[in-house]
This record gives C-alpha cells, sequence and structure tokens, in this order.
C-alpha cells in the first residue's frame, strides 16, 4: 500500500501504511499534528490556537522567517512583526513526492514529501513594503517510520542580497515537564533571554524545566538535542545545516499572560525545541539558496 494524502480547505493530511501521519495547514505551512505509528500525538498544540488565519498558531512547529524575536530596529527586518511573515502567511501546497524506497516500493519504510512554497506576490502589502525583497521559499515536509523532517529552503529571487534569520517553532508533547530532561545542550553557551539576555555556559548536561526558561543556545558542536522522559528517549531533535537551538518553556505566570495558552496548565505538557540559525544574519546573494532544517525522531 502506498502513503496516502489529502489536501481540503487549506488542510494538507499524510498518512503511511505504517500509521504515521502528518498533517499541515497551508497558514504558515504550521505542521499542526504529527502522530507515530503507534497512534502517539508528537506535538502540542494550545486549545486556544487559532486554525483560521487570524493570528499564528500557538503550537506545532511554526516557521519562522526572516527574523526570529522582535527585528532589532536598525535593521532590514525592522519593521517586520516578531518571528518575520512566514508563519502567518497563505502558503501554497506544491504537492507531494514519494521517495519510492529501494526497488521494491512496498517496504514499510515508505516515506511521503509535501512541499510547501511561499514566495514575494503571495505577502501581503504590507509585508512586502516591511521587507522590499525578492524570495521564495520551499518548505519540504517529509513523513517517514517514526520520524517527521522539515527542511526550508531559501532563494534569492531579486538582484540585491538580503540578510535572513530562520527557526522552526516546535512545540513537542511531553507527558509530564518535571520528568523531562533535555541532553546534547551541555557545555554549550547560550543567552538567556529570563535573566536579561545574559550570556551563560550550560554546566549539567541534562537541562531540567523548573521554571521559566528561554534560552538560545548557539553554534553547538552535537547536531542532535534530545528530549528524554523519565530516563527513556523520547525525541531526538538532529540539525541540517543550523548550529542553534532555542529551549523555551513559558511556565505559569507567562501561559497565564497569552490569551492563546490553553489549558493555563500545558506548559507542563510541553517543550519547545527550536533548531534555527539565529545567531547573527545568514546573508544571501542574488540567485543564491540556503537550506536548513530538522529530522526529528520519536521512540514511542
Ligand atoms: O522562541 C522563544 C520565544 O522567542 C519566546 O521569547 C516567546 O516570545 C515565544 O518565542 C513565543 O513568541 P510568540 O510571538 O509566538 O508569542
Amino acid at each position: 500500500p502506498q502513503p496516502t494524502v489529502r489536501s481540503d480547505k487549506g488542510r494538507v493530511t499524510a498518512t503511511l501504511p505504517t500509521g504515521d501521519s502528518v498533517e499541515v495547514l497551508t497558514y504558515g505551512a504550521t505542521v499542526i499534528s504529527w502522530k507515530s505509528g503507534s497512534g502517539q500525538e508528537n506535538l502540542w498544540v494550545s486549545e486556544a490556537a487559532k486554525l483560521d488565519g487570524s493570528k499564528p498558531v500557538r503550537g506545532g512547529i511554526p516557521v519562522v522567517f526572516p527574523c526570529f524575536g522582535p527585528p532589532p530596529k536598525d535593521h532590514a527586518t525592522g519593521k517586520l512583526p516578531q518571528h518575520g511573515f512566514a508563519r502567518n502567511s497563505q502558503w501554497e501546497f506544491l504537492g507531494k513526492s514519494s521517495s519510492e524506497s529501494g526497488a521494491s516500493s512496498s517496504k514499510a519504510d515508505d516515506s511521503v514529501t509535501l512541499d510547501f512554497g511561499l514566495s514575494t506576490a503571495q505577502l501581503s502589502e504590507e509585508a512586502k513594503k516591511a521587507w522590499p525583497f525578492d524570495f521564495g521559499l520551499v518548505y519540504s515536509v517529509t513523513l517517514g517510520k517514526g520520524r517527521l523532517q522539515t527542511m526550508l529552503n531559501v532563494r534569492n529571487e531579486g538582484k540585491t542580497s538580503f540578510e535572513f534569520q530562520m527557526l522552526l517553532h516546535s512545540y513537542f508533547r511531553v507527558e509530564d515537564i518535571s520528568r523531562t530532561e533535555t541532553r546534547g545542550l551541555g557545555s554549550v553557551t547560550y543567552v538567556d533571554k529570563v535573566l536579561n539576555a545574559t550570556e551563560h555556559q550550560q554546566t549539567d548536561p541534562n537541562v531540567r524545566i523548573t521554571g521559566e526558561v528561554d534560552r538560545v543556545y548557539k553554534s553547538i558542536k552535537i547536531d542532535t538535542t534530545s528530549i528524554v522522559e523519565g530516563g527513556q528517549p523520547r525525541l531526538d531533535i538532529t540539525r541540517d545545516n543550523l548550529e542553534d537551538t532555542v529551549l523555551w518553556n513559558p511556565w505559569i505566570e507567562k501561559a497565564k499572560g497569552m490569551g492563546d495558552f490553553e489549558p493555563k496548565d500545558g506548559y507542563k505538557k510541553m517543550l519547545c525545541v527550536e533548531v534555527g540559525a539565529v545567531e547573527g544574519w545568514q546573508k544571501l546573494e542574488p540567485g543564491d539558496t540556503f537550506e536548513g532544517g530538522q529530522i526529528v525522531k520519536s521512540h514511542v
């Protein structure tokens, strides 16, 4: 049997013969569900998340481009909203490509790739005015057995170079944050946005979340960051051509402060591990492309 793909009213879903499934909104090309063959949901989406395009989705995997966080006022992205325009633009579903695995296409490790496109022509007038550069994005979402790969390809279609940041703002689901550890960040330098953006070094190889955490780990040597629950491996997040990873949990007060964050104690069931290129800027010359993304493996 082959993977099945359905596209209807701005939602694209793919299911493998193994039961693994993924659901993507063309709004923001936001992955809002990724289930392993066991039926286990691996992403967290707020019960109050807007899925109608009225605001970026609170959960799943929002695509952050061309700037991460509030853009510097003196930068070309300075007039864009926090985290840029990609996550709140209407992308186009470009279709699927099934990578036949080897000779026999019936092998259970068949995967399916869903491609989404966003270019200057599809931007709102205000976004075009705020960031007047010709670009093309192709976001490829590949569903495999126990695996989700999401890659962003950025192309400079214009005549002048531009600078950008990119990040995949993944909200991963955990059973209980108090039994969760994040590994692979040992001795990495990070900027702690809860401590006035001061720079620190990660001493403990296992990061536990016991309060609000908002850290930008930079130039990480080990390419995989793992979420471990109750001592058991849960999710392995491997960066592809990206060097930074943001760790974020809003905890009690910040969860209370977000109108679209429900239930309010949902911070106990989620952890953002966000791979990106957010330290400084990537410069892209006319005609050049940049590609970066993540391969996430689920152990459940
Ligand atoms: O990725 C962490 C972060 O930059 C936090 O500082 C917080 O602002 C979070 O993103 C959510 O941002 P949003 O614009 O989606 O509310």
